[in-house]
């Protein structure tokens, strides 16, 4: 689980693991929690601190080709753009994960003005990258409420469940 800081990925994380909303502070390295699906399959969640977006460490990680979870604050209209450019750089550095599964998480949408699921998709604008075979969902959540996350999840599992990833030879 990727996303610049405060964006709200570990009040997400907690939110799963523990079905409530917990105090956070600011992450340092990561947190990693198993999590449990009706389906009875299990997710195990790294969710990293958001300033470990700026060292490289994205592009390292995604080079595993684990599915990420995009998190971003609906709330810091400011702040899209470079959310954006944080996992576009970091995917353009590894041709392979252009090929990746990609959750898009709109956190914070039980806040009065916080942006549309619409607004922020324009802005990320990861349509082009259909075309090499990335798959991606976008979708609204809170981790105060809840809301959205299960099915965010949910249609994870529906994605690993289905053909396994072209493998390449070179980037
Ligand atoms: N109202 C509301 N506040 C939220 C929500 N999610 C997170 N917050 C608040 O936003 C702040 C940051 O949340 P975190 O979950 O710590 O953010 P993070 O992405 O883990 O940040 P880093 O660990 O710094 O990368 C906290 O004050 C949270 O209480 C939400 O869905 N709704
Ligand atoms: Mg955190």
């Amino acid at each position: 689980m990727l996303g610049l800081s405060n964006a709200g990925k570990t009040t997400i994380l907690y939110q799963l693991k523990l079905n409530k909303a917990i105090t956070t502070i600011h992450t340092n390295g990561f947190n990693k929690e198993t999590i449990q699906l009706q389906s009875g399959s299990q997710f195990t969640i790294w969710d990293y601190s958001g300033s470990l977006g700026n060292m490289g460490f994205w592009s390292r990680l995604l080079e595993e080709r684990v599915p990420v979870i995009f998190v971003v604050d609906s709330v810091e209209r400011s702040w899209f753009r470079e959310a954006r450019d944080a996992l576009r750089n970091a995917m353009m550095e590894d041709y392979q994960a252009l090929f990746g599964i990609v959750l898009v998480l709109c956190s914070k949408q039980d806040l009065p003005g916080a942006a549309s699921v619409e607004e922020i998709r324009d802005v990320l604008d990861f349509d082009g990258f259909w075309k090499y075979g990335m798959r991606w969902h976008i979708r609204g959540v809170s981790g105060v409420t809840g809301e959205g996350l299960w099915e965010g999840l949910e249609w994870l599992e529906t994605q690993l469940q289905g053909p396994a990833l072209p493998i390449l030879k070179q980037k």
